[in-house]
């Protein structure tokens, strides 16, 4: 999947150098086997040339491998540690989300998602934030371990009962990125989807005022069936 947030193209860079460090690692090892196994070879029967080697050559491969791991684990501690850093909302983003990221709670359940909004708006699979602004999610569970996984904006991260983990990212293009179960939460949780959809500012903001006056219109009918109920009953108590 494409990265489309600052710290995903991290991880992607380190995805490949991990994959060519690999490459070399397997490559070199059977060439060095290959070689070894040619050099040193003697007809059936006749006793084969032994290796020799002294103290140089060891140091020189010693050394060089030594190298090696210290170019990759300083290459890996340097993307991690920037893959980690929280980018600033830009300019095409939500303006109220500048100085602040956008918080948005994500709670995990067997077996969905529900996403709380600042405006205690809520929605469920389906998580709509504006591109181009620093959206905090904090990550909780009422059950179980989930883990929430949308390759295109973020890395994975757990969402654990008793504690919030909080993901950051920073969608650069709008659009609807989909996220799968990546943690084994029970019967359910391949069917434990979700979905980004990243819109423009004016039209999060939209989503998130529609959906709180929708939810609000159903509480209130809700309200106005359990009264109309219950209200037969008491006339019928109060009459003689
Ligand atoms: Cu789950």
């Amino acid at each position: 999947m494409a990265p489309h947030s600052p710290g995903t193209e991290e991880i992607d860079t380190l995805i490949t150098v991990g994959f060519v460090a690999a490459v070399i690692v397997i490559v070199a090892v059977n060439a060095a086997l290959f070689l070894a196994l040619r050099r040193y070879r003697d007809e059936r029967g006749a006793e084969p040339r032994q290796v020799s080697g002294g103290r140089r050559i060891q140091l020189r491969v010693g050394g060089g491998l030594a190298l090696f791991a210290a170019v990759l684990l300083i290459v890996g501690i340097a993307l991690t540690d920037n893959a980690r850093e929280a980018p600033a909302t830009g300019p095409g983003g939500l303006q109220s989300a500048k100085s602040e990221p956008l918080r948005i709670e994500a709670t995990g359940q067997q077996w969905l998602w529900r996403y709380d909004y600042p405006n205690d708006a809520f929605s469920y699979y389906k998580l709509v934030v504006p591109v181009d602004t620093t959206v905090a999610i904090d990550l909780v569970s009422t059950d179980v371990v989930h883990t929430w996984f949308v390759p295109g904006l973020a890395g994975k991260r757990d969402a654990v009962p008793g504690k919030t983990n909080r993901v950051v990212f920073r969608a650069d293009e709008e659009g609807t990125y989909d996220g799968d179960s990546a943690t084994l939460s029970g019967q359910g949780y391949a069917a434990m989807r979700t979905a980004v959809e990243v819109v423009s500012p004016e039209a999060y903001e939209g989503f998130v005022s529609t959906q709180k006056a929708d939810i609000q219109a159903a509480q209130d009918r809700v309200v106005e069936l359990i009264e109309k109920r219950a209200k037969p009953e008491e006339e019928a108590h109060e009459s003689p």
